[in-house]
């Protein structure tokens, strides 16, 4: 590995000799001194070159740097990778970190070509379609920061719970959830289909005795929607647990996971955040709300919006209006909606004991958008046979999957999370475009 040191230690370090690697982001070119802002993976600095020689000077062997005379300053450009050797200096009146580096020697590593093709302002297609450029901004290094942790404290909670990690396939012979939505591929002489969720191979770890399994993966949808939380290609945040009572003990765990990821991330990122987002990170209190979905259409009509369909699911609108609700009633940011009707669900729904015209499953909304669809799920066989046949599926299609409850199997239940979804909330951003390290959408394949 090349010897250097993180720029983001600069500050802690005492002056004396130093070697950072980075990209160029701003060069201030004057007469006598030169200023470079040098930034890597964990911050920026100030270079500075000169300010003591005037002319050549024989007897200085550094002269010709200090006067920049091969022109190597001056003639790096935004983005060039160098690794500069120096003298740290503390500095206080250096704004950017208190300190700053008299260069000695700097060495262009990959010389960036001069024209940016991006700028602060470019819209967000232009820095999607130059995506290696725009993550270069300290807000979206950021992110992805704030996504390892997160993501690093629910396994936490899943390996101290037992928790098993699973990586189902995502080439299917069948449909995962339903037949819209649907990508189809070529495989050899027949077709498959991209998995939609990893939902009938998480339970499938129920009926091989695993107990609790989770899984961090792709999930594929062929929604041609533009909206700013619909990606064809999302990473899907999956568990599923054995012995359930009810979908209240999959609310548990999904509580649990949510406080452990927003406490991590406010430990280790709050102050960052508040920095350059202006966002507060806020653990939610536990247990979160809880209303059901009839209730909450109720609730949404009386402050005077009502979801189109009796039936349907709530709109996005609705799901605004019941978030203002709960934010203004207990002060929370998240709420389960719960008992969905089972006409809205899918066939591996349980269904309520005291009204089967329920199911036993939540969503899970934070600040006004669905993050979560969780359920207790149907394990008796010949019940589980029924609700497929009335929801039309094909069992043919089903029979790998239905053979998984003819050999023993626990009651079970779990729930699907999309990751950006929450991020993008988290953070306060417009689209799940600007959370996703490559956004994927009905027009956009590339980079
Ligand atoms: P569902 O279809 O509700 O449930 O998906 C679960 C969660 O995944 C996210 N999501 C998406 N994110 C981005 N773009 C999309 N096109 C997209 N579609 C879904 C959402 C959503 O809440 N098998 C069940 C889960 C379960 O019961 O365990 C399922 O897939 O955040």
């Amino acid at each position: 590995m090349l010897e250097r040191e993180l720029i983001g230690n600069l500050p802690a370090r005492e002056d004396g000799p130093v070697r950072v690697s980075g990209w160029v982001e701003k060069v201030r070119d004057q007469k006598f001194v030169q200023f470079v802002v040098l930034r890597d993976e964990s911050g920026a600095v100030q270079l500075v070159n000169g300010g003591v020689l005037r002319e050549a000077d024989p007897e200085n062997p550094r002269s010709d740097i200090l006067l920049d005379r091969t022109g190597t300053i001056s003639g790096l450009t935004h983005g060039t990778f160098v690794t500069v050797t120096g003298e740290l200096q503390h500095n206080e009146r250096v704004k950017l970190g208190g300190v700053e580096i008299q260069i000695d020697t700097i060495e262009v590593v990959s010389l960036a070509l001069p024209d940016n093709p991006i700028a602060d302002d470019s819209g967000l297609d232009a820095r999607l379609d130059w995506r290696f450029l725009d993550l270069r901004r300290p807000e979206q290094n950021l992110i992805f920061r704030v996504q390892t942790t997160f993501l690093h404290a629910l396994r936490q909670v899943w390996i101290d719970r037992g928790f098993i990690e699973i990586h189902t396939p995502k080439l299917m012979a069948s449909a995962s959830e339903s037949r819209a939505e649907l990508f189809e591929v070529e495989y050899f002489e027949g077709k498959a289909f991209l998995a939609q969720s990893p939902q009938f191979f998480k339970q499938m770890a129920q009926a091989a005795g695993f107990g609790g399994i989770f899984e961090v993966g792709p999930a594929f949808r062929a929604d041609p929607s533009f909206t700013s939380r619909h990606a064809t290609e999302f990473t899907s945040v999956d568990t599923e647990l054995s012995w359930v009572d009810s979908h209240e003990d999959v609310m548990q765990l999904h509580e649990e996971l949510m406080v452990a990821g927003f406490a991590a991330v406010k430990e280790k990122h709050g102050a960052e955040i508040e920095k350059l987002f202006g966002v507060t990170v806020e653990v939610p209190a536990r247990p979160f709300p809880r209303i059901p979905l009839a209730e909450a259409k109720e609730i949404v009509k009386s402050r005077g919006y009502e979801v189109p369909r009796a039936d349907a699911d709530m709109d996005p609108e609705g799901e605004r209006q019941i978030a203002a609700y709960v934010k203004e009633t207990y002060d929370h940011d998240f709420v389960f909606l719960t008992d969905y009707a089972a006409s809205i669900r899918p066939f591996y729904h349980m269904l309520n004991e005291d009204d089967p015209s329920l199911t036993k499953s939540y969503d899970l909304i934070y600040r006004g958008t669905e993050i979560s669809t969780g359920a207790q799920r149907e394990h008796r066989i010949d019940v589980l046979e029924a609700q497929a046949q009335a929801k039309g599926m094909d069992p043919a299609e089903l029979a790998f999957y239905l053979d998984f409850f003819r050999y023993g199997v626990p009651p079970h239940g779990g729930f699907g999370m999309g990751l950006a979804r929450v991020l993008m909330l988290m953070l306060k951003q417009s689209s799940i475009r600007e959370v996703t390290y490559l956004f994927r959408g009905p027009t956009r394949l590339l980079p």
